[in-house]
């Protein structure tokens, strides 16, 4: 085998060889003929990780010199599933590492599976922040994240008795070689208390701040490599831990139980992570949590700043932060409060700054995941914030109505205090307020927070300050590392690699799509990835499909707005169809696996008795000989970013079928199409922006139009619009109890009262059997079906992170990348 290699790969083998062996008998004190897949892992993740700290170093170090313009993206989720195979591919050196640990023994995939995912995330927002931190690190822009540490990532999901259960995700319990504990940075964080109001020798009022409790944010560093190129960015997640000197007042008054309890509550704040995802509960832990993680951001992103001696006037030509939703929107007040309080700036210089150095992404228009806050909690928690938040609304409310004189009802819905009883703060207009830039995540949803949402504001502040940003993927995971016979076809097609970087050169695949050796190979990479995914149905589900079948996929969040409802609805009707047939028909039918995939918040009722559902029609039909291979329906349970991985590469159809104007921007959608996966879907998110990339010969559009839902809700409340005479057929097999005890589903089934259907599943669902319909005709003609596969994917390039992240970096931040410079 060394014969075979070249002198250079050899030496580098022997040398990553050398570093494994190394990391297997000292950190972590074993034998390497003791070895198993996951010391394997270990030891690979440990001989990586020391590289990529001293790319970290060697990047961090000639920022520090040169201290150009940076962001912060401040983000409560980064979910960034597994590092190992991204780290190894972003640096080049998977092949070398795969190489070395075959000839210890070891299978590269399946020491990679080894790894658990970094789950700090719900979905689409926390997905996001990670690619976006990737793109950031492959176009060397000077960028950090910051969020939370939590000891316990989303919720593990399985199934029992066809109900999600919620199992907690300990993801920590071996160690995390991925990130870098910070000891040495601990920041103390104060909560509740009082304000004193102190008077200078001038006669100049202070206000000072005193907390009645402190907790320590500690400072883990995760590296983040670029994709070929020597930069290095950093996640700096905080970890809450007592105060050393942890109240010491109870503690020598002998109250040693009080003072260890407190301890405890210390440790509490970045425990967890809330497993909600667009549904705001208002719980105080959730408040702490923001306040903890945007003070100890700030604290250190102004400390790094006042080392380089500049003038406050300079912060915004310094820094530039990006608040990923609302959720870190207190830092506009934090910022405030340190540079007034304790800076000694005057207020309107404080707040110059402040506005110029916020930027704001909303993800929703859904009125229940709105953030707001109960003023008399607020108050308990962060006194001198509220008062701080009072005084920035006064200002901001004085100048709407220089502008626009006497009208109350305008300063009531403009009002970060909203007036209810308790009063609420509404934190979406504090992050308009103290932002320069408010963006949406797809042009449609961009548009609709200006007519609705966010419409006096755009009426106040003129139409520049709301923008758009299409969301994107990083095609380094979601083609290259989930995808690798694709990606390496794509490559030999085009003759390099450049694509990785540069996605719109995707477009060279069109001149393939007459070739019939190229389309025949581009088949067989999609059904190989299919046989992957059949595995692991077998193995998730104990369900045997066949890989020729259609592989028809909806995994996402489980949410009434999402429609995995209407899905199954179809899917019933499918299975009636079918059944009703005689064998001459039966012959004609596609045959089709439904695929569904996703977590429901646990509180959230409805969205899990979409999963039982969904369990009770995958036990009736799988086992209905009537039925056999023509339809099978799985539930993958515990979809998460690996998972993904193996299921987006193999789906020939995917559900992206929101109720239009409800979805914001989908990324999955980006993700399958990307992977020459075709999409059914609605006009909604960024499905529109899809269907304008890759023509509407490629997609499968179906359903209402965003500015038709108000009409159609208002004819189905006050004209009796009847339900939908193929979605009634489904509604009443449901209840005669063809998937178990009717009683259960009771509650689901109101939804689709006539007047009552919010989401409109009867108002599309004749248009979306429909499209079903042409879906199950297209993928007959596999030569066809071919065409379009191709198509879709050459034409991707706009829905690359590089683009997003590059757009955000010329048009809201005004930061330049700098590339490290490769000093051996
Ligand atoms: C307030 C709290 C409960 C909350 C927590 C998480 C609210 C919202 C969220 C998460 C929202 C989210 O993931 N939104 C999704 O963001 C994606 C990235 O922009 C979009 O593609 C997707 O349409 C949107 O639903």
């Amino acid at each position: 085998l060394w014969q075979r290699l070249s002198k250079k790969e050899a030496n580098d083998i022997n040398s990553v060889q050398k570093s494994i062996v190394h990391h297997v008998t000292t950190t972590l004190a074993r034998s390497v003929y003791n070895m198993d897949n996951f010391a394997a892992y270990q030891a690979v993740a440990l001989s990586t990780r020391d590289r990529l700290i001293s790319q970290w170093n060697e990047t961090q170090g000639q920022l520090s010199r040169a201290d150009p313009k940076r962001v912060y993206y401040l983000s409560l989720e980064f979910l960034l599933g597994r590092s190992m195979d991204n780290a190894l591919l972003n640096l080049g050196l998977k092949d070398t590492y795969g190489k070395g640990i075959e000839q210890l023994g070891f299978n590269m995939e399946e020491v990679i599976e080894s790894e658990v995912d970094a789950a700090l995330g719900n979905g689409g927002l926390g997905r996001l922040a990670a690619c976006y931190m990737d793109s950031l690190a492959t176009l060397d822009y000077p960028a950090w994240g910051y969020g939370l540490r939590y000891n316990y990532g989303i919720f593990q999901q399985r199934i029992v008795d066809g109900y999600q259960t919620e199992y907690p995700d300990y993801w920590l319990n071996f160690d995390n070689p991925w990130e870098l504990p910070r000891l040495d940075i601990s920041i103390q964080i104060g909560f509740g208390g009082h304000v004193q109001i102190i008077e200078d020798e001038y006669g100049v009022t202070r206000h000072n701040w005193i907390p009645a409790t402190n907790v320590q944010a500690i400072a883990y560093d995760v590296p983040i490599p670029g994709y070929d190129t020597e930069n290095c960015n950093n996640i700096r997640l905080w970890r809450s831990k007592p105060t050393k000197t942890f109240d010491l007042t109870s503690f020598n008054e002998g109250n040693y139980e009080k003072s260890v309890e407190d301890a405890t509550n210390a440790e509490k704040i970045t425990s967890v992570l809330y497993p909600n995802d667009n549904t705001m509960a208002g719980k105080e832990l959730r408040l702490k949590q923001q306040y903890f993680w945007t003070a100890a951001s700030l604290d250190d992103i102004v400390r790094r700043f006042k080392k380089s001696m500049r003038e406050w006037s300079d912060f915004s030509d310094q820094v530039a932060i990006q608040l990923n939703d609302t959720h870190p929107a207190l830092a506009i007040v934090e910022l405030q409060r340190l540079l007034v309080d304790e800076e000694m700036l005057s207020w309107d210089d404080a707040w110059d700054i402040v506005t110029k150095t916020f930027a704001f992404t909303n993800h929703t228009v859904l009125p229940e995941a709105m953030e707001k806050w109960s003023v008399p909690m607020f108050e308990y928690l962060l006194p001198r914030h509220l008062q701080i938040i009072f005084d920035i609304n006064l200002f901001f409310l004085q100048k709407v109505e220089m502008k626009f004189p006497n009208d109350r009802g305008l300063l009531n819905r403009m009002s970060i205090i909203e007036e209810a009883q308790p009063q609420q703060i509404r934190m979406a207009h504090l992050a308009v307020v103290g932002s320069h830039k408010v963006n949406g995540v797809a042009a449609l949803h961009s548009n609709l927070i200006k007519t609705t949402i966010f419409k006096d504001f755009v009426h106040y502040y003129g139409e520049d300050k709301f923008i758009n940003k299409t969301n994107g993927i990083t095609p380094r995971r979601w083609l290259h590392q989930a995808n690798p016979q694709l990606s390496d076809f794509i490559t030999e097609t085009l003759g390099n690699t450049k694509w990785l970087k540069d996605l719109s050169l995707l477009k060279g695949l069109v001149a393939k799509i007459n070739d019939d050796a190229f389309r025949k190979k581009w088949m067989a990479i999609k059904r190989a990835n299919k046989v992957r995914l059949a595995e692991l149905i077998k193995e998730r589900c104990n369900v045997e499909v066949s890989p020729d079948a259609l592989f028809d996929v909806q995994v996402k969040r489980i949410h009434e707005y999402k429609r995995q409802f209407m899905n199954i609805l179809v899917v019933i009707h499918r299975y009636r169809t079918i059944k009703s047939m005689t064998a001459a028909q039966k012959a004609s039918v596609q045959p089709r696996v439904v695929i569904f995939g996703g977590k429901a918040a646990p509180g959230y009722y409805i969205a899990k008795l979409v999963i039982k559902l969904i369990n009770s029609v995958a036990a009736v039909v799988n086992q209905d000989p009537a039925v056999g291979d023509l339809l099978k329906v799985v539930f993958i349970p515990d979809y998460n970013v690996s998972v993904a991985e193996v299921i987006v590469p193999a789906s020939d159809i995917s559900q992206h079928i929101s109720t239009a104007g409800t979805e914001a921007s989908g990324t999955s959608n980006m993700k399958f199409v990307l992977n020459g996966g075709l999409i059914i879907g609605t006009l909604d998110g960024a499905n529109i922006e899809i269907l304008e990339e890759i023509g509407e010969d490629n997609i499968f559009i179906f359903g209402c139009m965003a500015n038709e839902v108000e009409d159609l809700r208002h004819a189905q409340r006050y004209r009796g619009v009847p339900m939908d005479s193929a979605l009634q057929g489904v509604i009443s097999a449901i209840e005669k109890g063809v998937f178990g005890d009717p009683k259960i589903y009771q509650p689901l089934i109101s939804t689709l009262t006539v007047g009552k259907d919010f989401y409109l599943i009867s108002a599309d669902f004749a248009s979306y059997i429909a499209a079903n319909q042409a879906v199950d005709q297209a993928y007959k003609d596999q030569s066809e079906w071919s065409k379009k596969s191709i198509r879709c994917t050459a034409n991707m390039g706009k829905f690359s992170s590089d683009r997003s992240v590059k757009e955000y970096a010329d048009e809201i931040w005004n930061i330049k990348p700098y590339p490290v410079i490769d000093e051996g």
